[in-house]
């Protein structure tokens, strides 16, 4: 048998062979996403052209997993930063990478902007529904009675309001022209592979794409695994799983 210390990890080439141990807590949903990422931008070739953005948060423990140029940023300041970059090299596919404290609370102005405008680059969000890196507090996305470090009898709509969805606001104000919008979720992965090819297919035929990944937080909720899956699956049921806006026309690049 094998000795398991000699196994090689099985990367992408798009993943950095010398970050050594993943820094994600065990059972964490950012490794399972950004391999997924990775796997994908090698399946499309784009390893020379993608540019990675990571948030403040947990994302940003990602600012050594990928073999491909980074750049770590401030806290909901990775889309200006990755359109930015991409405004100045066109051709760049950019990717802000970001949580969901991130995109749709500290950065959402950010967040709009990006999508009305169109800015050619993919803002990929992963919801775990709470500020994972800090302890696991309330965020936008928390859902109806969930319990978190602020929330400790759950929370409750009637005095926070109701939990902010990312994807159905994108898909109301993205530019149906050039925009790809979806939620995806972590706990099927190759349905997750299908929607990030589409999203990084569109931007590097120059459009916009958003796409939001049901994630989870095994840590900060305090579940096992099998409390972890069933989380999972009520956010599946809370947060619609589907492809919103698909580009009417292509523009190549
Ligand atoms: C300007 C600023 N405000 C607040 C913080 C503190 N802070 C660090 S991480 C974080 C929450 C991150 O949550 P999220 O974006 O959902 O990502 P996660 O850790 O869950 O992946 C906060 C509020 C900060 N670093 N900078
Ligand atoms: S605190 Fe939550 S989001 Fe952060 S690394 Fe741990 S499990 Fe992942």
């Amino acid at each position: 048998m094998a000795n398991v210390l000699e196994v090689k990890p099985d990367l992408a080439q798009a993943q950095c062979a010398e970050a050594g141990a993943s820094k994600f807590c065990p059972g964490c949903g950012h490794g399972t996403i950004l391999k997924t990422l990775a796997q994908t931008i090698d399946e499309l070739g784009l390893n020379e052209r993608a540019v990675f953005g990571c948030d403040i948060g947990c994302s940003l423990l990602s600012w050594n997993y990928m073999n491909i140029d980074t750049v770590q940023t401030h806290h909901g300041r990775t889309t200006p930063v990755i359109y930015g970059v991409t405004r100045a090299n066109p051709g760049t596919v950019g990717i802000a990478y970001m949580g969901d404290g991130g995109g749709l609370a500290i950065g959402s102005q950010h967040l709009v902007n990006a999508s009305v405008r169109g800015e050619n680059m993919l803002i990929l969000l992963a919801n775990n529904t709470n500020y994972g890196m800090t302890g696991g507090q309330m965020s936008p996305t928390t859902m109806p009675g969930q319990v978190t470090e602020t929330t400790p009898y759950g929370r409750d709509c009637s005095v926070t309001g109701k939990p902010a969805k990312g994807a159905e606001m994108i898909a109301a104000i993205a530019d149906p022209e050039k925009s790809y919008v979806a939620r995806s979720t972590m706990g099927n992965v190759r349905a997750l592979k299908k929607v990030l090819k589409a999203a990084l297919e569109n931007v590097a035929n120059g459009g916009f794409s958003f796409v939001e990944v049901l994630s989870v937080c095994p840590n900060n909720w305090r579940t096992n695994n099998i409390k972890t899956l069933d989380r999972l699956k009520e956010m599946e049921e809370f947060f619609e799983v589907k492809e919103f806006v698909t580009p009417t026309k292509k523009e190549e690049v």
